[in-house]
């Protein structure tokens, strides 16, 4: 029997398109579809679905079991701004599904996986500008400090055990397919939503706030590559630094205004201007460029075309 790919959270924002990526590279019956409900019925109706609980290590076995899987994408978490709502339940969420499927590959069920991590993992101490590989890491976030830790669980696996873990640090994504949902660089991807609906946007990050960003196609494209790079390549275990561009809300309102003159935005900075204040403002990632070609394609400019060419469309 031919080895399969099981994704573990493939309703959410990155997991939707990363099925949808995998399935035409490896074919539809070779990618397996899972989430905790049926509520993505576009998912749910394209190809194998499961119902997996990623908490549950019994459900997760018996689905790789059934379908012989070989590679685990392990794709639910919950983000950084509802992590700050539920600090329990975003540390047993991220721990233990990571642990889960850590220990299936460990008992040989499985011989890849990957799992992403995040530029919450650096924190205010970090330095901000083209933050390095090796810094300062405190994270003030629950989910920062539970990609931190899962880090460093990545690499232990790796040394301890021999498992094959990949794992990269997004920074925040922007995509039009599927929403995110709890992140605090959600704004990124409202304010196009705002623009097109109402012509004005009431951000909850100050104008200044610059973070890290990358297109979808991008992050998929790193994702895959990552995980199709030869194993002797991928020489840091714990998480790669991954960067496309950096902007703040004025900019991106600044790239909308092109296409919109009339755009309005606002400034309303609630808790987490507090969670963006401790993260990066621009990422160096060296290493992925050396170690697996990383390159990315889109900048600012294009990400705005394409967001509002997509979402007017749909
Ligand atoms: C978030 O904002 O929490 C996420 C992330 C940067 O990991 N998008």
């Amino acid at each position: 029997m031919s080895s399969k790919i099981l994704i573990v959270g493939a309703a959410g924002q990155i997991g939707s398109e990363l099925t949808t990526k995998l399935r035409s590279i490896y074919g539809k019956d070779n990618v397996i579809a899972s989430d905790i409900n049926y509520n993505n019925t576009e998912l749910v109706n394209s190809g194998i679905f499961e119902i997996v609980d990623a908490k549950d290590y019994v459900s997760l076995k018996v689905c790789c079991e059934k379908y012989n899987i070989d590679t685990i994408y392990l794709m639910a978490a919950m983000l950084s701004a509802t992590g700050e709502k539920y600090p329990m339940k975003a540390w047993d969420l991220n721990m233990e599904s990571l642990f889960n499927v850590l220990n299936l590959a460990k008992a040989k069920f499985v011989n890849k996986i990957f799992w992403p991590s995040s530029i919450a993992v650096f924190g205010p101490t970090t330095p901000k500008e083209n933050t390095p590989q090796y810094t300062i890491m405190e994270p003030n976030t629950v989910y920062g400090m539970t990609k931190q830790v899962g880090e460093r669980w990545c690499q232990y696996y790796n040394e301890k055990y021999n498992v094959d873990v990949r794992s990269i640090r997004y920074p925040g994504i922007i995509s039009w397919k599927t929403l995110p949902g709890g992140g605090t660089t959600d704004y990124a991807i409202d304010i196009y939503h705002k623009a097109l609906a109402e012509g004005k946007y009431n951000c909850f990050l100050t104008e200044d706030t610059e973070l890290p960003m990358m297109f979808m196609d991008d992050a998929i494209e790193a994702t895959v590559s990552i995980m199709s790079a030869n194993s002797d390549s991928i020489k840091i275990r714990s998480s790669y630094n991954l960067s496309a561009v950096s902007y703040t809300p004025k900019q991106v309102a600044d790239s909308i205004k092109k296409h919109i003159p009339d755009f309005k935005i606002s400034y309303t900075p609630d808790f987490r201007q507090d969670i963006a204040n401790g993260w990066p403002k621009s990422i160096d990632d060296t290493e992925a460029r050396n170690d697996w070609n990383w390159n990315h394609s889109f900048d600012l400019k294009l990400i705005t075309n394409e967001m509002l060419k997509q979402l007017a469309k749909n």
